[in-house]
């Protein structure tokens, strides 16, 4: 089957690395207000999507989002996940999840500067119009986690940052307000689980939506790789202090090999990268098995 036929559901839509289905009709689904979340194996970097996929990565990152979410909910947090009885295709990869009316605005929390942030930093010295300290670099803890939402974009376009003011305009203030302490709660809950295991959660982009009840439930993936900047503890201090930038706790093996003259690719253009090796793939899975191992103190098998 290809992957937009999967037995009892329909496909809706399709992101990067991730698809989304809808009960086809008849099915055991059909009628119920749910749809099929499927994590796969692709990757993405430079805003490409490469090639080969990483080997296990959809059930990895589908595993830790659920570890998360169980986490979560222990600490009051509600969720999305109806249940993981799911087609053979995408056995441990994908998730019956409730149909919610989404919050249309990306929720991301920064609890240090790099990207995006760092740019506006540079130029204003603040980060979402919220003023922060002098003399802060790429990769600087800020004082305090900051809540810095974005519109979402149309696929292939980039988020834009908007400010809490322009947020409360969308949202309404009380559901903006719902949105933000939600998103600081878990990023500092789960930054000081990461910090024990030796990550260091940068940022993470959380989805919420609603329900019948008008409940606010957490949704999509959540802190995974894909939806968080995961640096290795070990060594921060040393890049923040040389000015040097922060190796990705998963990415990294790509990235130093599509930018070394190995490649013979140019991220400047807009040629699709090559194709991965062996080794980048089999290290890069490698990565994606120590984050969930060091984050939830267990080892997946296959
Ligand atoms: C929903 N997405 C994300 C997406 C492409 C996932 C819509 N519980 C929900 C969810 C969720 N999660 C969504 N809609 C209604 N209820 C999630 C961005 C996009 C592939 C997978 N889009």
């Amino acid at each position: 089957m290809s992957a937009s036929e999967l037995l009892g559901w329909q496909h809706l839509h399709s992101g990067k690395v991730r698809d989304l289905y809808q009960p086809a009709p008849g099915s055991e689904w059909d009628g119920q207000n749910v749809l099929l979340m499927v994590a796969t194996d692709r990757i993405s970097a430079y805003d490409h999507a490469l090639s080969p996929g990483i080997p296990d990565k959809g059930i990895i990152l589908t595993q830790l989002s659920l570890w998360w979410f169980e986490q979560l909910a222990a600490q009051g947090i509600g969720n999305h996940v109806v249940s993981t009885e799911v087609p053979q295709e995408v056995a441990g990869r994908g998730v019956v999840v409730r149909r919610l009316e989404m919050v249309e605005a990306e929720a991301i929390v920064r609890g240090y500067l790099t990207g995006s942030g760092l740019a506006e930093y540079r130029e204003f010295g603040t980060v979402h119009q919220i003023p922060l300290p002098g003399g802060l670099t790429d990769g600087s803890k800020l004082p305090e986690p900051i809540f810095t939402p974005s519109t979402k974009a149309e696929q292939g376009l980039h988020d834009e940052n908007i400010s809490f003011a322009k947020l409360e305009v969308a949202l309404g203030a009380e559901l903006a307000d719902r949105v933000r302490e939600a998103s600081l709660r878990i990023y500092r809950f789960a930054a000081e689980r990461a910090a024990q295991t030796g990550i260091i959660l940068a940022d993470t982009k959380f989805e919420f939506g609603l329900d019948a009840a008008g409940e606010l439930v957490l949704a999509d993936e959540v802190l995974t790789p894909d939806s968080s900047r995961f640096w290795p503890a070990e060594g921060w201090e040393q890049h923040v202090r040389q000015g040097k930038v922060q190796p990705s706790f998963d990415k990294q093996y790509v990235r130093n090999w599509l930018t070394s003259p190995d490649s013979g690719w140019n991220k400047d253009d807009d040629a699709a990268p090559p194709p991965l090796p062996e080794q980048i793939v089999t290290a890069t899975r490698d990565r994606y098995l120590d984050a969930y191992r060091r984050l939830t103190g267990s080892a997946l098998s296959f």
